[in-house]
């Protein structure tokens, strides 16, 4: 990825001595929190004075990575001042971070760091790539162009971006330079047993019985292309990814659908493709986003009738997929 040096020297001067918010997502993932923990430390290298403020709780798994402790939940911890400036990452869109939103200046500069495929580049100063497997890749980047210590704690929160946004080193994002970088944040001083564990392998008890329920709502279409779930509100398991991970591995299944009922009333919709099915360009059409192969939107409705107007449009997709394979194959 090539990082631009005037960019980074705008970046430089306008975090330097400056307040700065720093916030991600909402229903934040690894990449999302470890990010903005690493952002935080790498702002503070900078001469800068960060805050972490966040629109959501942290997932009790990620309360493992370093720095966790100091990230305010906004609106429930009330804050003043507005920021001059904020570092916005892993997020498309500024509207993805929620409610802190409103704690960002009319006039302040926002740097927009970010890896997806849907992006209106919001930013006064814009760092996205596509081709980045994890917004933790393109701070990685950072770091080493603005020669920036990579300390053992700034290693943890790269890694588990790292990790969890390959699909623990499995998707096809997994470059030689991911590898690379996990191989310098090993010699850096990650915790990667510990990481790995927190982020895949500490499943509260009710969750295991909560899949359960989730994965006998298994629906197949298309001939077995596309798999769908149900999780009802009292389903909800802290990892949705993991849940639809499964849908997807299922055997000759394409894409994948997991709808998740929300307390605030919308379906929430996770899309995964392992074929040629762009999902972010279904989940634009939805007023959605995310990446090729992992996007989403939300959607008044019930699980049903959110189901009823999906179908049809991933159907389409398939279907001009298998068009095209078998006149290629001619
Ligand atoms: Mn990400």
């Amino acid at each position: 990825m090539r990082l631009d040096p005037a960019d980074l020297g705008a970046f430089r001067r306008a975090v330097h001595g400056a307040r700065i918010l720093v916030s991600t997502h909402i229903h934040p993932d690894p990449d999302a929190i470890g990010s903005a923990l690493a952002a935080r430390e790498m702002l503070v290298q900078l001469g800068a004075d960060p805050q972490v403020i966040l629109g959501d709780d942290v997932p009790s798994r990620m309360k493992v990575l370093p720095g966790s402790e100091t990230i305010i939940r906004y609106p429930q911890h009330p804050v003043r001042e507005k920021f001059g400036a904020a570092v916005i990452l892993d997020a498309g869109n500024l509207s993805r971070i929620g409610e802190p939103a409103a704690l960002i200046a009319p006039d302040a500069v926002i740097v927009n760091i970010d890896h997806h495929f849907s992006t209106d580049g919001f930013g006064a100063l814009n760092f996205v790539s596509r081709k980045a497997a994890a917004t933790a890749e393109m701070l990685y980047e950072m770091c080493r162009a603005l020669d920036l210590t990579i300390t053992p704690d700034l290693a943890d929160n790269l890694y588990a971006g790292l990790l969890t946004d390959t699909g623990r080193f499995r998707y096809g994002n997994t470059t030689s330079s991911v590898m690379r970088m996990a191989a310098d944040l090993i010699d850096a001083g990650a915790s990667i047993f510990r990481i790995t564990d927190a982020m895949y392998y500490d499943i509260a008890p009710a969750d295991v019985r909560s899949l359960g329920a989730v994965y006998s709502t298994l629906e197949l279409f298309a001939d077995g292309a596309i798999s769908t779930l149900f999780a009802r509100l009292d389903h909800l398991v802290e990892d949705p990814d993991a849940v639809v991970d499964t849908a997807l591995s299922i055997r000759g299944v394409m894409v994948a659908v997991l709808m998740s009922e929300t307390w605030e009333g919308k379906i929430r919709v996770s899309l995964r493709s392992k074929s040629a099915v762009n999902v972010a360009l279904i989940a634009e059409s939805f007023g959605g986003g995310g990446h090729e192969k992992a996007a989403g939107f939300r959607m008044r409705g019930t699980l049903e009738s959110v189901r009823e107007r999906l179908l049809p449009v991933l159907t389409d997709a398939v279907e001009k997929l298998r068009v095209k394979d078998a006149a290629e194959e001619s």
